[in-house]
């Protein structure tokens, strides 16, 4: 075994179309339901592992700063899956780099982990299929199984580890972009896992949106498939606003909304009226990603921006994740 390996990936952001909120099976990341997503171009992460042959604690930096407590115990117990599979042992030195605020509703934990899964089974000689990857990265978070691919991707629930990783859909000529409303980039006070956690054992409204979610999957993978941005949008928002909705349920109450995101989902409708195709949806913070066409990307921010005062970021539909090759 070579005393020293590393390996380099890049995994881009996705952000659901149909939501993943609540696990069945915490350990194995399996989820109560299907989702589908859009990866995107605009947000990346960018991680180096470098496996080496003493023992010892392993290293790991995001944006040049070491990470601690559940967050590194989180990279960490990955780690040890990988080396497990490899039959490797020894530290690990991993470094990471996110074009997207860590932890504020942008969806980094998607990229972060499934830039790591990739890095770091390379790095250790492992020689991955796509739809395995996409199995590992769900162990570390399970919207990364979907940073796997490029475009839309349907990260299948499945009912065990094999059955649960997440494939492209197909989307023949469909471009739409997402323009990110910046409401808020600051840390979030509940982080995502925990929120599912409460949301799944506390709020009665969780079960009806499982329940609606299989027939959301199903007209958002057709309308994908036909790029009817209408009908995507339409489900997108109404499948989000579904989920926070169990959130808003849950007791205690998990909200995610400050004043600006129901100021800038309130231009959305006002654009709607106005007859741009703009539809909202909105993950685990107070930011919205707003679809639409291209061609409408400028009219969308002027909106935000003449709503709440909050900065915009147009992103488009992103590539897969790949290993960088090192020259
Ligand atoms: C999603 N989110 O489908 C949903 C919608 C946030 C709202 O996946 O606990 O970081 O690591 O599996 O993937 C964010 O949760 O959660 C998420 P874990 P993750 O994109």
């Amino acid at each position: 075994m070579t005393d020293e390996v590393q390996a380099t990936a890049i995994a881009h952001v996705n952000v659901a179309l149909v939501k993943y909120w609540g696990k069945r099976d915490a350990e194995l990341v399996l989820p109560w339901t299907s989702s589908l997503s859009m990866t995107l171009d605009a947000f990346w992460t960018n991680t180096t592992v470098r496996f080496c042959a003493e023992a010892g604690e392993d290293e790991v930096m995001l944006d040049g700063v070491p990470i601690t407590g559940v967050p590194r115990r989180r990279v960490t117990g990955f780690l040890d899956l990988v080396r497990s599979r490899a039959g490797r042992t020894g530290r690990a030195v991993v470094h990471s780099v996110n074009t997207v605020p860590t932890g504020a509703g942008l969806a980094s934990s998607s990229s972060g982990f499934a830039a790591l899964a990739m890095a770091a089974s390379a790095a250790c000689g492992l020689s991955l299929d796509a739809t395995v990857l996409s199995r590992l990265a769900r162990r570390g978070s399970g919207s990364a199984s979907r940073s796997i691919f490029g475009g839309f991707a349907l990260w299948h629930a499945g009912h065990d580890d094999e059955s649960s990783y997440a494939e492209p859909v197909p989307s023949v000529g469909f471009d739409p972009v997402m323009v990110v409303a910046l409401v808020d980039t600051a840390h979030k006070a509940v982080n995502s896992r925990d929120a599912m956690l409460r949301t799944v054992e506390t709020s009665p409204l969780f079960r009806p949106w499982v329940d609606s979610a299989a027939a959301d999957l199903k007209e958002m993978r057709d309308a994908v498939a036909r790029a009817d941005l209408d009908t995507v949008g339409e489900v997108a928002e109404r499948n989000a606003l579904g989920m926070h909705a169990t959130m808003l349920a849950a007791r205690p109450a998990v909200r995610y909304f400050a004043p600006a995101t129901v100021a800038v989902l309130d231009a959305v409708l006002e654009l709607r009226r106005a007859g741009v195709s703009a539809y909202a949806t909105m993950d685990a913070g107070p930011n919205v990603k707003i679809l639409c066409h291209r061609a409408d990307a400028a009219l969308v921010a002027e909106a935000v921006d003449a709503a709440a005062g909050c900065p915009t970021m147009v992103a488009g539909v992103g590539p897969a994740a790949r290993l960088v090759v090192e020259l």
